[in-house]
């Protein structure tokens, strides 16, 4: 589901991938010093710099650089966003919740630092996520930093991330519709990819048009994230199978390519990547590359 019928842009999107995942990493490390009580900012800095996409902080950073802002005014939602995925992944994992004993490659939180430790990680890390953007944000008018902080607590609560989750809990073992997985799909991973751009494009200085236009943009991408999440689950390797795609299928959990088949929800990723494409038109396309290329990225990824 490539967009095939749409040019390329030339730019080298791996070499911005990786130079951008080096900067937010760096600011993640010294967002999180590890200090006293060493064991909850050792989980804290565990789980945060486990490695990871950084989807959320790149959408951010070009999103905010796009409407002609500078990547130092978006470094700290850039990097809160990563903290409030990081903190959910945390809590997703817990055994009440998903119950999965790895994450990013590596033993989940709750193996390493017990239970108790791996849920006030979380909790720290969404408060400092916060935290952070309220004071490290420099050079940006406050009420674009408070703006920014209403749409980050829009996606973190009922109206997301919680809302996601709960309604995903909710219709556990039951028949779940396309409208019902949708929402639990829009919820729970479309809407901090929403807050990411949109965080970005305000704290740039973006104007309203363009803060919809990228608004857009990232809710086809956020569907289309999971859409692609549940076709990889399907065309996983059968040696992948045993992990958590073959979870997924054994628990009966509803994919779109269960709910519409395999070849309808490859068609519908591809029309939400050329939705996601379209809204970009309205921007220079020198300037939307990043964007453009992140959606290609998130569309053809393979993990
Ligand atoms: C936010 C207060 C609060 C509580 C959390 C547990 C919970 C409520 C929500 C679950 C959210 C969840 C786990 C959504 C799935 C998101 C998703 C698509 C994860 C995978 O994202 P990637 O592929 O992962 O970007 P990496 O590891 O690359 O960052």
């Amino acid at each position: 589901f490539e967009s095939t019928d749409i040019p390329l842009p030339t730019f080298p999107f791996e070499e911005y991938m990786i130079r951008k995942a080096e900067q937010v990493n760096k600011a993640l490390d010294e967002a999180v010093v590890l200090q006293p009580p060493v064991k909850i900012h050792k989980a804290m800095r565990y789980s945060l710099l486990a490695g990871g996409k950084r989807v959320r902080p790149l959408l951010c950073i070009a999103s905010c650089e796009l409407v002609g802002g500078d990547e130092s005014w978006a470094m700290p939602a850039a990097c809160a966003l990563e903290m409030i995925h990081t903190m959910s992944l945390i809590h997703d994992d817990l055994p009440f919740l998903d119950n999965d004993e790895r994450r990013r490659s590596k033993p989940a939180s709750h193996e390493v630092f017990g239970e108790s430790t791996a849920i006030l990680a979380g909790d720290a890390l969404l408060s400092l996520a916060l935290e952070h953007v309220a004071v490290n944000i420099a050079g940006v008018s406050p009420d674009r930093v408070v703006r920014a902080i209403a749409e980050m607590c829009s996606a973190i609560g009922v109206e997301g991330l919680v809302g996601g989750e709960f309604v995903d809990i909710a219709s556990e073992g039951k028949d779940v519709s396309l409208k019902e997985l949708e929402y639990i799909h829009v919820h729970k991973t479309a809407k901090l990819l929403e807050a990411a751009v949109v965080c970005g494009a305000v704290i740039g200085g973006g104007n309203a048009i363009e803060v919809e236009r990228v608004r857009n943009y990232a809710r086809c991408i956020g569907l289309l994230f999971q859409v692609v999440d549940d076709i990889l689950d399907v065309t996983k390797s059968s040696e992948e199978l045993g992990k958590t795609a073959g979870k997924d299928l054994a628990s009966g959990k509803a994919t779109y390519p269960k709910l519409m088949g395999i070849e309808n929800a490859k068609s519908f990723a591809g029309e939400l990547l050329g939705q996601a494409i379209e809204e970009l038109a309205y921007f220079e396309a020198s300037k939307a590359a990043p964007l453009y290329f992140l959606a290609n990225y998130i569309a053809s990824r393979q993990n």
